[in-house]
């Protein structure tokens, strides 16, 4: 049982080194990338088809979807217009470095603007794991309820950006954004913040115009 902690931090250790090294192939590549982490149903998938029909005239766009099994993420990511590939984590409950290295060459990363990791629907573990993309941007959706941020405070902790999509929903649901937003700010203290609905469009502007301060910064 004493040997369980040294053998976990084993692992995250080497996890940041591969991400060390994924976060190079992308610098080099002049790649911009994004982890999209949520809970299964937040709306993911959804963000990333609004944000391709939006932007994939300007920026080269590709997606990497993990999912514990099928292709259907990867699928819609395809159909929305983006070059997409699929990882099937058999399992895991997170993406991590490995996966996201293997992925990499499976892209013609050349050709590549804006690389959008979608994680397994999860509000715990891809918090342990970091990727190696420049930024991890959390989406909250109003249907989870106000009280995520006080009870996965590690996912909320470690964000560089959070989306609250499914505004459109607010007058059906109850849903203290002020209690909701107070959670977030213990956490992550001036946190860029987009509320949205993928629905309506309500609010897609901003997120849009962030992600392409992003890419242009590359
Ligand atoms: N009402 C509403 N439903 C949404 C919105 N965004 C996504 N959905 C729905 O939420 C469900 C889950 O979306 P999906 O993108 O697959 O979530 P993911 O599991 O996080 O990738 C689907 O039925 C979507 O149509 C939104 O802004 N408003
Ligand atoms: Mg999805």
């Amino acid at each position: 049982m004493n040997n369980r902690i040294p053998v976990i931090e084993k692992i995250l250790s080497a996890n940041d080194r591969i991400a060390a090294e994924n976060r190079q192939v992308l610098d080099r590549a002049g790649i911009f990338s994004v982890n999209f982490m949520a809970s299964p149903g937040a709306g993911k998938t959804s963000l990333i088809e609004q944000t391709v029909h939006r932007l994939a005239e300007r920026i080269k766009i590709a997606v990497i979807d993990g999912d514990i099994a099928t292709s259907l993420d990867a699928d819609r990511a395809a159909a929305a217009g983006a070059v997409a590939v699929q990882i099937n984590t058999g399992g895991d409950c997170h993406l991590d470095a490995v996966m996201l290295h293997e992925a990499l060459p499976r892209l013609e990363l050349g050709d590549i603007d804006l690389l959008i990791v979608e994680n397994v629907g999860n509000l715990v573990c891809p918090a342990n794991f970091q990727l190696g993309t420049h930024k991890n941007v959390l989406i909250a959706s109003i249907p989870e309820g106000d009280d995520k941020p006080y009870k996965y405070p590690g996912i909320y902790r470690g964000v560089d950006a959070l989306v609250i999509n499914k505004i459109d929903l607010l007058p059906y649901i109850p849903f203290r954004m002020d209690y909701f937003r107070r959670g977030v700010e213990i956490l992550s203290p001036g946190l860029v913040t987009f509320p949205l609905s993928c629905q309506t469009g309500e609010g897609l502007d901003a997120w849009l115009d962030w992600l392409c301060l992003q890419v242009r910064s590359v």
